[in-house]
């Protein structure tokens, strides 16, 4: 899951940490002091590592072993280079561009014009930025479990989302995590729009054991939501999860029928999905659908199959609203809440 920006923000760290150092170096060497300078008659020493491993000779392994042991002051066309390879790297990496330029605000407010502590390594210092400035964008995820727990019963989640983006495949995978969590479940079966959809959905519920609500095809999918609802209350259901078709004769009819089965089921929580290997398409779409229906939380699917990484780092930010889960394959069980401390490490960490 996001090989590729994992491997592109390391070599933007190393890059920057190396910018960092050079122009240490070089101010040592000149034996400037003046503020306006990299450095206020900075110190570098070795770090106290027993034997230097190998990787001590590239960018990295020599960004981490040197110490700043004085305050630094870092100028901003020291690290230009560096940060614009920063910029070039997200925006390749599909990263929405306010949230491109969201980062890299946030690394120069970081990194350029203040005293260092003493004593920080400068990688400790690059790495600490870096993931300072994803965090800053990626929100603070959605916890269900403690939503559903902390709210009346039946807690109604509606899904949206355009066809194919994996609507139903995310709603039986987290009506099986939510059984195996103690919670009563009902499917609502929404997408009445094809015989196939009924039908999958259908054979989900079967083999995951929750009980679904189905009209006949072509019914009125607020019709078939209000039922589901109807039978979670008399039933004492813990949560209702209704699906929606992705596909109707139109854009326009697809959000009427929506805001429809809004009004009519009331929903405690609309959830935005759409897949992570859309890139910008997904921004676009979840833009458009938070503000004709709403949305409260978002989920990514096919995480899996995206290196890039852009569009979880990006849609948070852009939309103002929590990514809740990454789905990560076509089991039930491959689906993580999404945590936005998790993949900063995932990312920016050294394993
Ligand atoms: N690799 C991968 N495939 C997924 C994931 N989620 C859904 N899919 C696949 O995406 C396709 C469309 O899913 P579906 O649930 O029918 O989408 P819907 O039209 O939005 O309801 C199916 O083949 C799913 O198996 C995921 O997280 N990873
Ligand atoms: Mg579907």
């Amino acid at each position: 899951m996001f090989g590729g920006l994992r491997e592109r923000l390391q070599a933007a760290r190393a890059r920057i940490g190396n910018s960092i150092q050079t122009a240490v170096v070089t101010s040592q060497e000149q034996g400037r002091t003046s503020a306006s300078s990299v450095s206020q008659n900075p110190v570098l020493t070795e770090d106290q590592v027993p034997s230097p491993p190998v990787s001590s000779t590239t960018f990295a392994g020599k960004v981490k072993s040197f110490v700043i042991d004085r305050e630094l002051i870092i100028n901003e066309k020291e690290i230009t280079d560096a940060l614009f390879e920063l910029e070039i790297t997200l925006l390749e990496s599909d990263v929405a561009l306010p949230v491109t330029d969201a980062i890299i605000d946030n690394v120069k407010r970081h990194l350029i014009g203040k005293h260092r502590k003493i004593g920080q390594s400068v990688d400790a210092l690059v790495v600490g930025t870096l993931k300072e400035a994803l965090l800053d964008v990626l929100g603070n995820g959605f916890n269900l479990t403690d939503y559903i727990k902390t709210h009346e019963h039946p807690v109604k989640i509606l899904f949206t989302g355009v066809n194919g983006t994996g609507k139903t495949t995310t709603i039986a995978k987290i009506g099986f995590l939510l059984k195996n969590q103690g919670f009563s479940v009902v499917i609502g079966a929404g997408d009445t729009y094809r015989a196939g959809a009924m039908e999958q959905i259908d054979i989900h519920a079967e083999r995951i054991g929750i009980k679904i609500i189905q009209h006949q095809q072509g019914a009125d999918p607020s019709a078939v939501l209000f039922d589901a609802i109807q039978y979670a209350s008399s039933h004492k259901i813990d949560v209702v999860l209704a699906d929606t078709a992705g596909r109707f004769h139109t854009k326009a009819n697809l959000m009427n029928q929506l805001e429809k089965i809004r009004r009519v089921m009331k929903p405690d929580l609309i959830v935005y999905v759409d897949e992570a290997v859309a890139g910008n398409d997904a921004i676009v779409r979840a833009f458009e659908f938070e503000k004709t229906v709403g949305a409260d939380a978002v989920i990514l699917t096919k995480a899996d199959m995206d290196s890039r990484g852009g569009t979880a780092i990006s849609i948070a930010h852009t939309i103002g609203k929590p990514l809740m889960f990454l789905g990560t394959g076509q089991e039930y069980d491959d689906i993580i809440p999404f945590s936005p401390t998790q993949i900063v490490e995932e990312l920016l960490g050294d394993s």
